[in-house]
């Protein structure tokens, strides 16, 4: 892709102005002028090192007001720009792909207000997700969302991710437990729908677009969501199993058995905790070497009630012979050791230079066939061998077995125009086939973009673009993303 010649290239005279609407400290420069000393590196390059854009200028507003004086400005004078939350993103979404400014959300990191009878939390976009859940957990109440990145990402990035995460089993999507937002438009407008109210059917219900949205339409500079209680008895088991099809009867029967304190089911495939163990060289929750491991975690109101049902889950997944092997937390330590056998994982496999990743959504019995699919191809294509000189790594594969998500990845050594080859679009049409989505929670960003029509039909892309152009007609925001 090439630049858009319709945007303007910065000027000291931009520069000035947002100088003077900001303060200098809130204005990150490079090359422009020097007398800002912090780096302007880690705004233009995403978590996996795989993207890396070309800012100049990246500016923080420490208010709703400023987002939308510097956004008016923006639009006027023809300056694309990057919103960026934690920048935690794994479709290269949160970085310019040229000289966009980037509008970092970092300095407006307040919690606004919280109602601890109905569970409604206010809070600005650039709250970082740990700490809204940490000042919830003051209160007895949790985040309805959970996920690796937690100490990094925004709540604000979240919701314009519409990122799944860990929980989403329990507490569904934030297309449900997201109540309001606060949202700039392009020409400066505040989309004032803040609102604490759990049902509201006044038309179209316009904050939906902003969730998932991806800094296409506007930037989100606050949300309010409903928070649950949280949990007072809170287990995790970890499994050994033979066998894909033994993962899916092992949630068959957490379904039944557990009920309602269900409030994860992960599956991870053996090479993922293998690599694990050798890359980190940490001890592993189970000895010896199983084909697939799920996570299990319960959260319920009541200790002795839910031991009792986990026990009596644990005596059936043995006698009936659907778990090789099992362990169950005992205490804090033990729960983090055993979450961090499935958080821990989308860190490593960046292990070797390179990783592909795709976040899919399938029929859940279709779910774990994909990666021996993938695995074999690369095999026969000679790009996977027992030696170091074949490019990829090994095929891996993992994810929200709960929510049919699955996480195929192919860590590499190093990006490698042969293997993009192998795998793209052979992945997309296979899902397809499948009548799955090629992004489930990860977004669409720089990396799915050409794909999106795997997943959906003229007519919609049709009417997503209708939608960019009436609210964006610039095409500011975000650009050369998304659709
Ligand atoms: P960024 O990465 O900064 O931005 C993401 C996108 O949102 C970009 O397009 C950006 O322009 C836009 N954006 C950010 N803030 C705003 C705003 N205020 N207004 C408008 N647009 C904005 N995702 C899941 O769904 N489930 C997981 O389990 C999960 N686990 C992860 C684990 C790890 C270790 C990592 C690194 C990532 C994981 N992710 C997961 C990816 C996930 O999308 C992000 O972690 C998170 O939701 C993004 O938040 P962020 O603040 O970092 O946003
Ligand atoms: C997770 O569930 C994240 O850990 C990341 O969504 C998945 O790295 C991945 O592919
Ligand atoms: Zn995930």
């Amino acid at each position: 892709i090439k630049r858009d010649s319709k945007f303007a290239t910065l000027t000291q005279e931009h520069v000035k102005y947002f100088q003077g609407l900001l303060g200098s400290e809130s204005a990150v420069l490079d090359g422009v002028s020097k007398d800002a000393s912090e780096d302007i590196e880690p705004y233009n390059s995403d978590w996996m090192r795989k993207f890396r854009g070309h800012a100049q200028l990246v500016l923080r507003p420490g208010s709703t007001e400023e987002v939308s004086k510097i956004l008016k400005y923006c639009n006027e004078n023809m300056l694309a720009v990057v919103p960026q939350g934690g920048n935690t993103g794994l479709v290269g979404g949160s970085v310019p792909v040229f000289d966009e400014i980037v509008i970092s959300m970092q300095k407006m990191n307040k919690i606004r207000s919280f109602d601890d009878v109905s569970g409604i939390l206010v809070a600005d976009a650039g709250v970082i997700l740990e700490v809204a859940d940490n000042y919830l957990a003051e209160k007895n109440h949790i985040f309805p969302l959970d996920l690796g990145a937690k100490g990094s990402c925004h709540v604000g990035g979240n919701v314009a991710t519409n990122a799944g995460g860990l929980r989403l089993l329990r507490y569904g999507s934030l297309h449900g437990s997201v109540l309001g937002i606060e949202a700039v438009l392009p020409d400066g407008r505040i989309m004032n729908d803040l609102v604490t109210l759990r049902k509201n059917n006044t038309g179209y219900d316009l904050k939906q677009l902003f969730i998932g949205g991806e800094g296409t339409l506007g930037i989100v500079t606050a949300i309010s969501i409903i928070c649950p209680q949280r949990p007072q008895a809170v287990n995790v088991a970890y499994f050994g199993l033979e066998s894909y099809d033994h993962a899916q009867k092992a949630f068959r029967a957490a379904k039944t058995q557990l009920g309602e304190i269900l409030s994860a089911f992960e599956m991870m495939d053996g090479r993922t905790q293998k690599m694990l163990r050798d890359v980190t060289g940490r001890k592993m929750p189970l000895e010896g070497e199983h084909p697939f491991y799920c996570l299990i975690e319960t959260s319920g109101s009541n200790t002795d009630h839910d031991s009792e049902k986990l026990q009596n889950f644990l005596e059936h997944v043995m006698e009936q012979e659907i778990v090789a092997d099992g362990v169950m937390s005992e205490n804090q330590t033990q729960f983090a050791d055993i979450w961090s056998c499935r958080e821990g994982i989308t860190e490593i496999l960046g292990h070797w230079g390179g990783v592909y990743k795709y976040d899919l959504s399938l029929p859940i019995g279709d779910l774990y066939a994909l990666v021996d699919e993938t695995r074999e191809r690369l095999t026969q294509a000679g790009l996977l061998g027992d030696s170091e000189s074949h490019p990829v790594v090994d095929v891996v594969g993992y994810g929200h077995m709960g929510d049919a998500n699955l996480h195929l990845n192919i860590p590499t050594r190093g990006y490698n125009k042969d293997v993009e080859k192998a795998l793209e679009p052979w992945v997309y049409e296979w899902v397809q086939q499948k009548n799955g989505s090629i992004s489930a929670e990860h977004g669409l960003g720089v990396t799915k973009k050409p794909y999106i029509g795997y997943s959906r039909d003229d007519t919609m892309i049709g009417m997503m673009k209708q939608i960019k152009n009436l609210y964006d007609p610039n095409g500011i925001m975000n650009p050369y993303k998304y659709i």
